[in-house]
């Protein structure tokens, strides 16, 4: 299928930021970061670079990513996906984890292998690409999010060394190459080669609102690089422009020769200058190569998909790849049984490293999961997360469903007395456009916290959504909306959404 002009974007909806793509003769191949959440690093799937299907993730299996320790904000950061001779490759920083690794795979869709530590590169963003000869270079931001090494947290500019990835290491000292124009942050390195040169995209400016692409070019992968005229050549710094924090890019030929870039953005509801409440998504624009060989890239526009989505989950058969849990896996913390999804819960709450909390990424702005719970054998229910210190749930106990708004030292709490002694409770978690004057709808959203009883809707709390955003939490990932048991056993027999972009 041919790849149109123009593309929906985001690209890729909910928290799906770093994102790398290849391609495969006519099939498209798409990977993004998941930080502390297993399983990890999504593997999307499309023929027209419209349709994408998550086929599946390289993280499947404990030990793959040492997910189970990094701190919030650590773990799988910016992949690179790329494809030879049969071979699927992704480099990834497991960052306070095991470090730089290098995952393949016959078939995308996985089983992908356990991943090897590529000794000798100490740094993020890792790009994999390989010279005439067949020589693999390993570009990456050199940012040391190793603690046990000296370079912790000291950024050492971009750096490239060639690697043996049979032998999982280093073949020479890392050397510095061109960092781009003077932004912070240079990473998100990648090296192709295109025609008589070898170009370089990378990202500067941090991944807030200072965001931007940066390219330059050289006769060999090694450089000297020269940088294009009026690089960065892509940004929404300084502009009003509905998609903002525009960077971290990665080309892509169509098979019919033309180019896009695909990078990550956040769509902030009210201003350039307000909250995103579903994290960094992907986002895609199409390139245009100059006479003077080198690429220009177009403005990102705000085109979601238009009608909106709405799914249900029966809970019948295992969870599909796109199911998350924190730490974990969900396979660790659920089974599917008794009529739905049997939540177990352990020592941890929604506030602790580890709960036992199964959710998706929200991916629309307007929201609304409704979700059926019996709790009589415990307590649990539903409840939207950025990380350990920013939630929103409803959790069903004996007798009342208590809603709770958490957010660093403040927490608000409302219940509703259940007399019907009812065996399942019907949560419903509504995220929508803010009401009230100016000053009120300067946020991303409101989110409703209700009950359904006997058909009346009772809402428990009505709790700004800002607090849940990019801008407020930034801990990287996203809201992830899902499941969680707190004491005993829960069983959800259903999980409706339906979303919108209204
Ligand atoms: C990613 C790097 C970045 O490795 O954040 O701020 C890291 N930019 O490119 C995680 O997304």
């Amino acid at each position: 299928m041919s790849v149109p002009a123009t593309l929906p974007n985001p690209l890729l909806p909910g928290f799906n930021p770093d994102p790398s793509i290849c391609r495969v003769g006519d099939d498209y191949y798409l990977c993004t970061s998941t930080f502390e959440y297993l399983p990890g690093l999504p593997v999307y799937h499309s023929t027209d670079m419209v349709t994408w299907t998550q086929i599946g993730n390289v993280a499947t299996r404990t030990g793959q990513l040492d997910v189970e320790k990094v701190p919030t904000l650590g773990g799988a950061w910016a992949p690179t996906i790329r494809h030879r001779d049969g071979v699927f490759h992704v480099v990834v920083t497991d960052a306070f984890g095991r470090g730089t690794l290098h995952f393949t795979a016959t078939d995308p869709a996985g089983p992908w292998s356990d991943g090897v530590v590529l000794e000798g590169i100490d740094g993020i963003d890792p790009d994999l690409t390989w010279d005439e000869d067949g020589t693999a270079f390993l570009t990456f931001s050199g940012l040391g999010v190793n603690p046990e090494l000296d370079t912790f947290m000291s950024h050492r500019g971009l750096l490239q060394a060639r690697v043996d990835l049979e032998r999982g290491c280093a073949l020479e000292e890392a050397r510095s190459i061109w960092s781009g124009v003077g932004g912070q942050f240079p990473e998100a390195p990648h090296l192709y080669r295109i025609g008589e040169h070898w170009y370089l995209v990378i990202a500067e400016g941090g991944t807030e609102r200072g965001h931007s692409v940066s390219v330059a070019r050289a006769d060999s992968p090694e450089g000297p690089f020269t940088e294009a005229p009026g690089t960065p050549l892509l940004s929404a710094r300084g502009t009003n422009r509905p998609v903002q924090n525009t960077g971290h890019g990665d080309l892509v030929q169509t098979a019919d020769g033309r180019w896009f870039l695909v990078l990550l953005g956040v769509r902030p509801r009210t201003s350039a200058s307000g909250f995103s409440a579903l994290g960094r998504e992907t986002w895609a624009v199409p390139v245009t190569w100059g006479e003077d060989g080198w690429p220009s890239f177009e403005v990102v526009p705000l085109a979601p998909r238009e009608g909106g989505l709405t799914w249900r989950e029966d809970f019948t058969g295992p969870l599909g790849p796109q199911w998350l849990a924190v730490r974990q896996l969900p396979t660790d913390c659920t089974r599917v049984g008794d009529g739905g999804l049997v939540l177990t819960a352990n020592d941890d709450d929604l506030s602790g490293r580890a709960p036992a909390f199964v959710g998706v990424r929200q991916t629309h702005q307007t929201a609304s999961y409704t979700a059926v719970v019996d709790a009589t054998a415990g307590s649990g229910g539903l409840a939207v997360r950025y990380d350990e210190r920013y939630h929103y749930s409803l959790t069903v106990e004996p007798g009342r469903v208590v809603a709770r708004g958490c957010l660093p030292s403040f927490e608000q709490v409302a219940e509703l007395t259940l007399t019907g002694g009812q065996a399942a409770v019907e949560l419903e978690l509504t995220a929508r456009r803010p009401e009230g004057d100016f000053i009120a709808q300067r946020t991303c959203d409101t989110v409703d916290l209700a009950v359904v009883v006997d058909g009346e809707r009772h809402v428990l709390l009505s709790l700004d959504g800002r607090f849940l955003s990019s801008e407020v939490a930034e801990s990287f990932t996203g809201r992830v909306v899902g499941l969680f048991a707190t004491a005993g056993e829960v069983t959800v027999r259903s999980l409706s959404f339906t979303g919108s972009d209204e």
